[in-house]
């Protein structure tokens, strides 16, 4: 146990190639209309929206947009986003040891807790247009000054992130911030309301009982690299789940729990500033949230110990009765 160490951060691996096509070409809708020959707004599940400010970064200009609506706000749900072969996502981040920086708002419901003074230290999934959930062990020692959302390069300002104060943070109950952090889980409410654009989406809740062992999945984060890529860049890595009982064997038995969701082989996987951002998982057609990250072996390049998470199907109770009381206790 005393290898256990909370996670801060994540690293991102290599992906079959056919996947990180997929992913790119999906990342890249919004950049280059032109590539949309063919495509109507209907055909993307998009709408067409009228104010200008809808349409910032999403430039998919007038596409089956009759009259006075400026622009087509594709569908960011990746079952939407077929036929669209051809495109090209950005080069490949070429530095990060198995992994690649993720293409600009790919994943929109991930979020930044920052310091007052703008000081990253763990990620965040936005649940709905008021409510952010992360893992406790981010609160233990900072409170968070303000969240950011729909960013991707930290260190420059592009247009589409969005900042909000807190209003309410409730941590589980029962978390416990020592041992293998059994609860790890809180949620953050806003203190005002985000309008949703291509750059701020909110990610589906799993379900009670809900399995990912079959699933595509990724980890995000703008945790530490070890010096394999860019921590000022959101990065990503495809990850695969692995089932309880391998993950107690490759831990200590008594360290997973079934509120637990275990991740990769720990030689790429979550570092120190990933916690508390999301596992996603593409379940039938939707990209879902199965986990918050919560702890692995110091080093985080460490064979042999999956990344720990927070499984979050099982707290879908919880989660649900804390927003229906806005955050009072
Ligand atoms: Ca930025």
């Amino acid at each position: 146990m005393t290898r256990v160490v909370v996670i801060s951060v994540l690293l991102f691996c290599s992906l079959a190639d056919s996947a990180r096509i997929k992913r790119r070409v999906a990342s890249q809708r919004y950049a280059n209309p032109s590539s949309y020959s063919g495509q109507t707004c209907a055909s993307m599940d998009g709408s067409c929206v009228a104010t200008e400010g809808e349409c910032a970064n999403d430039v998919v200009p007038g596409l089956g947009c009759n009259e006075s609506p400026l622009c087509c706000l594709p569908s960011v749900l990746p079952e939407h986003i077929g036929g669209l072969e051809g495109l090209k996502g950005p080069i490949p981040g070429t530095m990060i040891v198995g992994g690649t920086e993720a293409a600009r708002n790919r994943w929109p419901w991930q979020v930044s807790l920052q310091t007052s003074q703008g000081f990253h230290f763990c990620g965040g999934s936005l649940l709905n247009d008021q409510w952010v959930l992360t893992a406790a062990h981010c609160l233990a020692s900072r409170s968070i000054g303000r969240v950011v959302l729909g960013d991707h390069d930290l260190t420059t300002h592009q247009g589409t992130e969005v900042i909000r104060g807190v209003s309410h943070v409730v941590e589980h109950p029962s978390f416990q911030n020592y041992g293998s952090y059994p609860n790890d889980i809180a949620l953050v409410k806003l203190d005002t309301p985000v309008s949703f654009s291509a750059a701020v989406q909110p990610i589906y809740l799993s379900n009670e009982g809900d399995s990912f062992n079959n699933n595509e999945c990724w980890i995000t984060g703008w945790g530490e690299t070890r010096n394999t890529g860019d921590p000022t860049k959101l990065n990503e890595l495809v990850i695969k789940v692995i089932d309880q009982q391998s993950c107690a064997r490759q831990w200590q038995p008594t360290a997973i729990l079934n509120t637990h969701i275990c991740v990769g082989d720990g030689e790429t996987g979550a570092c120190s500033g990933d916690s508390g951002g999301p596992l996603s998982c593409m379940k039938n057609g939707k990209w879902t949230l199965a986990g918050v990250t919560s702890f692995g072996v110091a080093g985080c390049e460490t064979g042999g110990s999956p990344d720990v998470y927070t499984r979050v199907s099982m707290y879908r109770p919880w989660i649900e009765y804390v927003i229906r009381r806005g955050g009072r206790k």
